[in-house]
């Protein structure tokens, strides 16, 4: 079982804008805009549209940087993860239903408050590097249990 998903990290200027999930999975947690690739939709086009609905950007310029894969011990669903780094956008940040945005410099990401996955690919991420990776965590999502993550140049 494996549902794909998208994941954009949108940068400028050396800052990173995230959005405070507000309800559903990872409520409460900063994180980059993405959710569930639609049937019809490639993984692209799901990470613009899901930009657009989550924080109000066009994107025009994204590329590919990596895919992780996570479980939750005791659940078989995999979820694939494609994440982006936007590098071109118009529009300004808006507030949605379920994300609120907000710029930060590289120096204040607010790891503690977010997936703790982000620790392990967003600095090589942000060094410039693509990357696959999986993650277990525990039955709750709070703990990594085991984790790999590889630079590849190839991407899934
Ligand atoms: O549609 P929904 O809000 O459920 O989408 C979940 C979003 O969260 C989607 O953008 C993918 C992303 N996501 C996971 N797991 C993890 C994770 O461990 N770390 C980060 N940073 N994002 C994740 O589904």
């Amino acid at each position: 079982m494996k549902k794909v998903l998208t994941l954009a990290i949108i940068e400028q200027n050396g800052r990173l804008l995230l959005g405070l999930k507000k309800r559903g999975f990872g409520t409460d947690k900063w994180n980059g805009f993405g959710g569930k690739v639609t049937p019809g939709e490639t993984i692209e086009e799901a990470n613009r549209r899901e930009c657009r609905e989550e924080c109000g950007l066009e994107i025009q310029g994204a590329s590919k940087v990596g895919v992780c894969e996570f479980e939750f011990r005791g659940n078989p669903e995999i979820m694939e993860v494609h994440i982006f780094r936007v590098h071109e956008w118009s529009g300004m940040p808006l507030e949605s239903e379920e994300m609120r945005p907000r710029w930060f410099g590289i120096e204040e990401i607010p790891f503690a408050e977010m997936w703790p996955d982000d620790a392990h690919w967003l600095p090589p991420l942000l060094a410039g590097k693509t990357f696959t990776g999986k993650f277990l965590y525990d039955e709750n999502g709070t703990e990594i249990i085991e984790y790999e993550i590889a630079e590849t140049d190839v991407l899934p």
